[in-house]
């Protein structure tokens, strides 16, 4: 068809580049993300996965998001987003590389038209996708050849060019919900700002947020987006006093240098620029602005974090709070749901003291997600600080719906819808995380301390350890074991025996060419000592050529 002559001459416009024999492109954590001179090629291939998967949906809107977040400036990537804003279907993660790895234009074409078969999509169905990126350079390139794409297969597209990684996940569902019932806001980036901004009003209910917040936004496309949310803000009802910091996205170079979430939780230190000015309270965001981290340094404490366990104890005691306030803690199942990097403090915390159930997945927000869809109530975070707080229909129908019995119910119901507003349903986000934060810290009138005194965490250590083969690591038991390969995870058993309340496991990346050990022990002399012993064992059995660089 004149269709096949058109994906065909985009196709030999947007090469793929071969990789060497036995490696294969893959849909990893976050999408396909490497090196962004890999990448042409690869975002084509992906339009006409997103085209495919519209047209398998009857037309629903797909988003696609090219954005390599906390990765160097250099790499880049892509992923899709399915109509509700939740993280590509997982089957279609492996038709997704299928389409992808193949050799040549012409069995692409022919492995999209089985795939067509294979999932009985008609392709005269009428499609659709919406598209952004961060502020990477190499964006340019990547959104050309999606674009190429949709023109060979006939599909709508919309272009909103530079977004935050949440903000194209509030599109897509945006998109799709207009003008029913669970229309979720304006289809417009200033509809996000829009709803954003009157959720926190609402949800503050007159309460004051206490002094400056520094956001450190890692010269990022979240920077010049807090900057244009901050306008929507009404300042004469709701004081808020944010100082906006490394928002440099002119120089591409600086992207995540020495600043952003990734910086601060692996490096366990502020940014070294601007210099942190004592007991200042300051967070940072990552490169595409969907991770969060909540930290202040004085000369008492030195540097301390409050990751993304810290968010989720947080959310979860003020949610469960507001729910007993309300008289409906017998109807609301609230849980959280964490990873294997999750503090063993937190969820022992979660456990004893809130007395909510905590669920393990993982890593990957898709995985929490999901999990988190099964409460009314689903807190997920990873303790890189990527989360969000999923509120079912039912629970958000019972605070607006629910008969209050006195005055601090009526209060309690009306906060809980608000918070259901103002949290980012589609995916974890930095600037509506942030803001669920700050609305917090000023009902309960804390500082960080406060905060930070509801338990004490164990001194823990993430080494990023670089090895000749990291697809040899396979795990199970929720990445907390090593299946593969052979005879590792005894050693590591055999090293966490020797040290007090320790746990410790090794998983490859899929955002990096690395593996990942993590480990948490007593005393941080411990947790240092065991991250590095593990790390030894990681470089032995990863085929070599390897060198462990603790980050
Ligand atoms: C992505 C994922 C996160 C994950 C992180 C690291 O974050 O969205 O869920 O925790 O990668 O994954 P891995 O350990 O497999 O490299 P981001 O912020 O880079 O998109």
């Amino acid at each position: 068809s004149s269709n096949d002559d058109k994906i065909l001459a985009a196709s030999a416009k947007h090469p793929i580049v071969p990789l060497p024999a036995g490696s294969l492109y893959k849909y990893g954590t976050a999408g396909f993300r490497m090196s962004s001179d890999l990448l042409e090629g690869v975002t084509f291939r992906v339009g006409l996965i997103a085209a495919l998967r519209s047209r398998k949906l009857g037309g629903a809107a797909i988003g696609v998001m090219i954005t390599a977040s906390h990765n160097p400036a250099q790499d880049n990537g892509v992923k899709v987003v399915d109509p509700m804003g939740e993280m590509l279907e997982q089957e279609w993660e492996t038709y997704s590389t299928r389409l992808v790895n193949s050799p040549s234009d012409k069995e692409l074409l022919e492995t999209y038209h089985a795939l067509a078969t294979q999932l009985k999509i008609d392709l005269k169905t009428p499609a659709k996708v919406v598209y952004g990126r961060d502020t990477r350079p190499s964006g340019h390139t990547l959104v050309a050849a999606l674009a190429s794409a949709f023109e060979a297969t006939g599909t709508e597209y919309v272009d909103y060019k530079i977004l935050t990684t949440p903000q194209l996940h509030y599109l897509t569902r945006a998109t799709n919900t207009e003008g029913t019932p669970e229309a979720y806001g304006e289809v417009s980036e200033a509809g996000y700002y829009k709803k954003f901004a009157d959720a926190f009003v609402h949800a503050l209910k007159g309460r004051k947020i206490k002094g400056t917040l520094t956001v450190d936004c890692a010269n990022g496309v979240g920077g010049p987006k807090l900057n244009e949310f901050l306008k929507y803000i009404p300042k004469d009802q709701v004081p808020f006093d944010v100082k906006v910091v490394n928002d440099d996205v002119l120089r591409p170079e600086v992207l995540n240098l020495d600043s952003g979430a990734d910086y601060v939780k692996t490096k366990q230190r502020a940014p070294p620029h601007p210099k942190p000015e004592a007991g200042a309270r300051c967070c940072s965001l990552d490169g595409d602005a969907d991770r969060l981290m909540y930290y202040w340094t004085d000369a008492e404490t030195g540097f301390f974090m409050l990751d993304g366990d810290r968010i989720a104890t947080l959310a979860a005691s003020f949610i469960a709070d507001l729910a007993r306030s309300a008289g409906i803690e017998d109807d609301l199942r609230i849980g959280v749901v964490q990873t294997a990097y999750a503090n063993g403090a937190s969820t022992k915390y979660i456990q004893e003291n809130l007395r909510l159930p905590v669920v393990c997945t993982p890593t990957g927000v898709k995985h929490l997600h999901h999990a988190a869809c099964s409460f009314d109530v689903g807190v997920y975070f990873e303790a890189n600080g990527h989360g969000t707080v999923l509120f079912s229909n039912d629970a958000m129908a019972t605070f607006r719906n629910k008969e209050p019995q006195s005055p601090a119910q009526k209060d309690a119901l009306e906060t809980l819808s608000a918070v259901g507003n103002l949290i980012n349903q589609t995916v974890g986000d930095a600037i509506s995380d942030m803001l669920l934060v700050e609305v917090i810290l000023a009902h309960k009138d804390w500082s960080l301390r406060d905060w930070a005194n509801t338990y004490s965490d164990l001194p823990n250590r993430l080494v990023r350890v670089e090895v000749g083969d990291k697809d040899l690591f396979e795990t199970t038991d929720a990445e907390r074991r090593l299946s593969k390969p052979q005879g590792a995870q005894g050693e590591i058993d055999a090293l966490v025996k020797k040290y007090t309340n320790a746990r410790s496991f090794a998983r490859a990346s899929g955002t990096e060419n690395a593996c990942r050990v993590y480990a948490e022990a007593a005393t941080r002399a411990e947790a240092d000592e065991l991250a590095k012993k593990v790390a030894v064992v990681v470089e032995n059995y990863g085929g070599g050529r390897g060198s462990a660089a603790v980050s």
